[in-house]
């Protein structure tokens, strides 16, 4: 009911932040490229197997002087995978405890969306993903969250050809040179996401398409990750190359994201080997839960930032820098930028990481330093764990319950017209 929403938005309000002067509003009216890296996680970032690079163009991208690039982001799906992260990018929500919330609720919920909320910015908005729309419920839930455009299967020609087809959806280097099209023509400013998949499990590829070793850990549904990697790497390259011909680079803002990992705990040893360790434990496995978060545009101040944070700190992010507030919505994130961030980053099942302690398969350790403690031993590190822990967990159930009880349609926030499904369709025209 409409007063469960008063508790969330009193517990929301208290965690607002301070806006950063130096980015706020820096990138307003620039163009959003939200380039999806399938299952890649932020060890690929420089990583090298017999001495050459994995992802080149990835890393050059990421040193850039004008990117901004988060060394201590994570990722935070559950069951949802690719479709929480996307939830928590878009909605500032979490994904559900259990199942995909786009799946459960994306058709009938009411939703205050970053696309719906840009597009009445003066923003076009489209989303593109080379496989049926029906996947993850993606051709509803976009309508949900005000998508004018969703650039799927149909409308891409050589989807059904079995030689650009692999897996979950067209090969990226295709996909992408068929996205192009459509998105040149875009009235601009537009926000875009593209949803890449090649290197999705189980990192298969065609022989003409691999251009590096695999990696010789002796698990082979490890070993070929990094070879699904690199032509993601190379087909981001070819990307890349054609927004800067088509003059689109320069006023656009790319914003980079992996959306989980890649190579999942249940191959323990194999993480191991690549990380060059004869064993791992709990701390060295809530690191590798770490994936990439970088923000390009030309003249933005960049670096590599420390802070801790996720999936669900990026929407107030980006709609910072473009200089939209989020003090009304009803988001669970918070600001990367912002100096005054909690720095607590919560998993789906109530495990998580802070800038000094974290909690991870029921095991405490010093974030830094990966010390294990006993807070049973340690009555200061116990008090700040505990208020974390209560922390964490308030977040998680407040989401759950605005997407289990559909709360966001008793609010809309000042300013924000209410999205109705009906104006939007995505099916392709005849001819
Ligand atoms: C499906 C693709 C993969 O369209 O996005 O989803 P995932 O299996 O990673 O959740
Ligand atoms: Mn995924």
């Amino acid at each position: 009911k409409a007063s469960d929403l008063d508790k969330i938005k009193k517990f929301v309000d208290g965690k607002k932040t301070l806006e950063n002067s130096v980015y706020f509003g820096k990138e307003k009216g620039k163009n959003v490229i939200m380039f999806h890296l399938e299952s890649f996680q932020q060890f690929l970032i420089d990583y090298k197997v017999n001495d050459v690079e994995v992802t080149p163009n990835l890393n050059a991208f990421y040193h850039d002087q004008n990117t901004l690039a988060f060394d201590n982001f994570y990722n935070e799906v559950g069951q949802g995978k690719t479709a929480d992260a996307e939830t928590m990018l878009e909605t500032g929500l979490f994904g559900t405890a259990s199942g995909s919330a786009m799946v459960n609720y994306g058709t009938s919920n009411t939703y205050q969306a970053v696309p719906a909320i840009l597009d009445q910015q003066g923003y076009t908005t489209a989303a593109f993903h080379g496989d049926v729309a029906s996947f993850w419920n993606r051709d509803n839930t976009y309508k949900s969250w005000g998508y004018d455009y969703f650039f799927s299967k149909p409308y891409f020609k050589d989807a059904d050809n079995a030689n650009y087809n692999i897996g979950y959806g067209m090969k990226d280097k295709i996909f992408l040179q068929d996205s192009a099209k459509y998105l040149e023509q875009l009235p601009q400013p537009f926000y875009s996401k593209i949803i890449t998949v090649t290197n999705h499990y189980p990192y298969d590829l065609d022989k003409q398409n691999i251009s590096i070793e695999k990696t010789t850990t002796g698990d082979k549904t490890v070993d070929g990750y990094v070879q699904t990697a690199r032509y993601l790497d190379q087909a981001f390259g070819e990307f890349l190359t054609w927004m800067k011909k088509s003059g689109l680079y320069d006023n656009s803002m790319i914003v980079l994201y992996g959306d989980h990992y890649g190579i999942s705990e249940n191959h323990p040893a194999a993480i191991a080997k690549l990380m060059g360790k004869s064993s791992v434990n709990s701390y060295d496995l809530a690191n590798w839960q770490k994936v990439p978060f970088i923000v390009h545009a030309p003249g933005l101040q960049g670096g590599i930032n420390h802070t801790y944070g996720g999936e669900i700190d990026v929407m107030p992010t980006i709609l910072h820098l473009l200089g939209v507030s989020t003090s009304n919505n009803v988001q669970f994130g918070q600001d990367l930028l912002a100096p005054n961030r909690k720095q607590v980053v919560p998993f789906r099942n109530g495990d998580w990481v802070s800038a000094e302690y974290m909690k991870y398969g029921g095991n405490y350790y010093v974030t830094t330093t990966g010390t294990k403690i006993k807070p049973k031993e340690d009555p200061r590190a116990k008090q700040i764990i505990d208020e974390t822990q209560a922390y964490v967990n308030k977040m998680l159930t407040y989401s759950d319950d605005v997407q289990t009880g559909d709360l966001l349609r008793f609010y809309t926030p000042e300013g924000f017209k209410k999205v109705n499904k009906k104006d939007y369709s995505y099916k392709k025209a005849d001819g």
